[in-house]
């Protein structure tokens, strides 16, 4: 007989750890950028995944539901934003460094070099995260996304996307969303060219609105 589950009792460690790593990843740029250094990440969101997904990729994966913790990955989800390719990378080592600290890295994804054939690119780490809970310790699995702006563009149409025609896109839509993906790249690409200019540029930008706001 299939066990009763207390969803909102075992999703409680996953919203906490949800909410320590955003903390921990935003305090890296309020740090970096408090001592006028430049920050690889632009902006860090998280989510836990709500019941009826956990459910939906369950059966997808074939995981029993008395399984889910060890079965499914993502269930606690934080993505951190960056400007370029380059940051992207910069992040994971921060990450890497951070081994067997305050995380345990279980493996990395990359689809950036390895993008999927839906055109989608991220780079993903699938950490166990040590959390307390009123009952005790406990070590729960989450994913971290890293990607660019445009990145995250194509990845958050492409979801909507899924969901609206409930992920049968038609053909038509799939082949302009791989086209998209693409130029999205090219994007990265051209202001990875740039990216010194760009940098010194918003540097500039950034100390002229202080000066504007001491007036
Ligand atoms: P949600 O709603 O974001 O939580 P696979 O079976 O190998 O294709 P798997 O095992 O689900 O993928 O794991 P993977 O590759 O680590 O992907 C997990 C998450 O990455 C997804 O979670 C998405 O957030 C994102 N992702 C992966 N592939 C795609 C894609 O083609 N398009 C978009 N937009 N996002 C993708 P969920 O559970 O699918 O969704």
């Amino acid at each position: 007989m299939q066990q009763q589950i207390d969803w909102k009792k075992l999703l409680i460690p996953y919203d906490n750890a949800v909410e320590e790593l955003k903390v921990k990843f935003k305090g890296i740029r309020r740090e970096l950028r408090s001592i006028g250094e430049y920050s690889p990440i632009e902006f860090v969101t998280g989510r836990v995944k709500k019941v009826s997904s956990i459910l939906e990729k369950a059966e997808k994966l074939d995981v029993a539901i008395e399984d889910v913790e060890d079965g499914i990955e993502d269930i606690a989800g934080i993505r951190i934003m960056c400007q370029f390719v380059e940051d992207i990378y910069t992040v994971v080592d921060y990450i890497r460094e951070r081994d067997g600290y305050d995380l345990d890295i279980v493996y990395e994804k990359d689809y950036i070099d390895n993008f999927k054939p839906s055109g989608y690119r991220s780079y993903h780490i699938v950490i166990r995260y040590p959390i307390q809970t009123a009952m005790g310790p406990k070590k729960i699995l989450a994913e971290i996304q890293i990607r660019t702006l445009a990145m995250n563009f194509w990845g958050t149409i492409e979801h909507s996307l899924k969901y609206k025609y409930k992920h049968n896109i038609p053909e038509h839509v799939t082949e302009r969303l791989i086209k998209a993906a693409d130029a999205a790249f090219r994007l990265d690409q051209e202001m990875s060219q740039i990216r010194h200019e760009i940098r010194q540029a918003q540097k500039l930008f950034e100390i002229r609105s202080n000066t504007v706001s001491d007036i």
